[in-house]
């Protein structure tokens, strides 16, 4: 029997990337959409200003939507996918929690509480038994796990392909599509001819998630992982898929072809979202590109080309979709990774 899954923020961007992935779901049934107080009490499609490239599927047009309250979502969803703003997750994801409700969370806030598990599941599936410490310390019935923020998700993949070499210092440059920003980014295609060098505390969040992402749980408690981080982050006129430059510096000597090899070689999961090959390697030097390769997988993959010996070690470019592999997907993909590890 299907898990009943609801979504909190359902009329966002990735609200809206979490129903076009979920409502065809054969292990979730979507039971409960909410939304800001204003939207309560319409149907979703008065609600929403569907923006995703499939039709708003007939049965989830017309459900109503509720508040973003626990009392007002039913007791028997088990399962709440979150891509609430981060100030509004911070006040309600724990109130849910303590109701006994299990979250898997896009929003950026609690992302660096130790006790909440920050997870992809193809690199760190392990730090789910923090749910174990969560429990003992919060006392919650239910639990909440985080994915990290898109353009982490984009470059974490390929770093633990490496990790082998022994990681010392990384340096990112990211070049990101306005959706990211969500429908005010979407609408503002008038950056066109113009990049923006700046987008809010992006840097930081590359720089933390990546090592609570790639650091070590002892089974009590996660020791971020040692690698220097630099990140810079850029907007520029792409609808979708964010394309990231990569400098890594490792202990070990690390050829183009060792890196290649590595990410090719790097596993998938078996849960029913993950992509038949989990990171595409490109030999054409001009790939990956974000119009061309954000959906392979069905924009779950990540795609990794360029790759080239470097002043500072090896340089590669790596993309993926950003909303689908970087938000909505990601949460999807944990919430498989909590059904098959019995959380639901
Ligand atoms: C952007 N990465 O492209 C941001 C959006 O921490 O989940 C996602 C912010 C986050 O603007």
């Amino acid at each position: 029997m299907a898990v009943r899954v609801g979504v909190l923020g359902a009329t966002g961007a990735v609200g809206q990337r979490l129903i076009q992935l979920l409502e065809p779901h054969p292990e979730f049934e979507i039971a409960a959409l909410t939304a800001s107080e204003s939207s309560a009490g319409k149907t979703y499609r008065e609600a929403a200003k569907w923006r995703v490239d499939s039709p708003i599927p007939d049965d989830i047009a017309d459900m109503t939507v509720t508040a973003t309250d626990p009392d007002d979502v039913d007791d028997d969803v088990d399962l709440l996918f979150s891509s609430l703003p981060s100030s509004v997750g911070a006040a309600v994801e724990p109130a849910f929690c303590e109701e006994g409700y299990v979250v898997s969370s896009n929003s950026s806030n609690s992302r660096m509480a130790e006790d909440v598990p920050l997870v992809i599941p193809e690199v760190n599936a392990d730090h789910l038994d923090l749910l174990e410490v969560q429990r003992d310390e919060r006392g919650w019935d239910g639990a909440l796990i985080k994915n990290p923020n898109c353009s982490t998700i984009t470059f974490v993949p390929t770093l633990a392909a490496l990790a082998e070499f022994g990681l010392e210092r990384v340096h990112v440059a990211t070049l990101q599509a306005v959706s990211g920003a969500g429908y005010d980014g979407v609408s503002s295609m008038e950056i066109i001819d113009n990049a923006v060098p700046y987008i809010g505390s992006e840097e930081d969040k590359l720089e933390t998630e990546s090592r609570k992402l790639l650091g070590e749980f002892d089974g009590a408690s996660l020791t971020h992982d040692s690698v220097e981080v630099a990140a810079s982050c850029n907007r520029i006129p792409t609808i979708d898929g964010h394309l990231e430059n990569v400098w890594v510096e490792a202990a070990d000597e690390l050829t183009a072809d060792d890196a290649k090899a590595a990410m090719r070689e790097y596993p998938s999961l078996d849960l029913r979202s993950s992509p038949d090959q989990f990171i595409y390697v490109f030999d054409e030097p001009d790939r990956p590109q974000p119009r061309m390769d954000r959906t392979l997988g069905d924009g779950m993959a990540i795609a990794a080309g360029g790759h080239r010996a470097s002043t500072f070690g090896l340089q590669y470019n790596c993309l993926a979709h950003n909303t689908i592999r970087g938000a909505a997907g990601a949460s999807v993909l944990n919430g498989e990774l909590l059904l098959e590890n019995g959380y639901l």
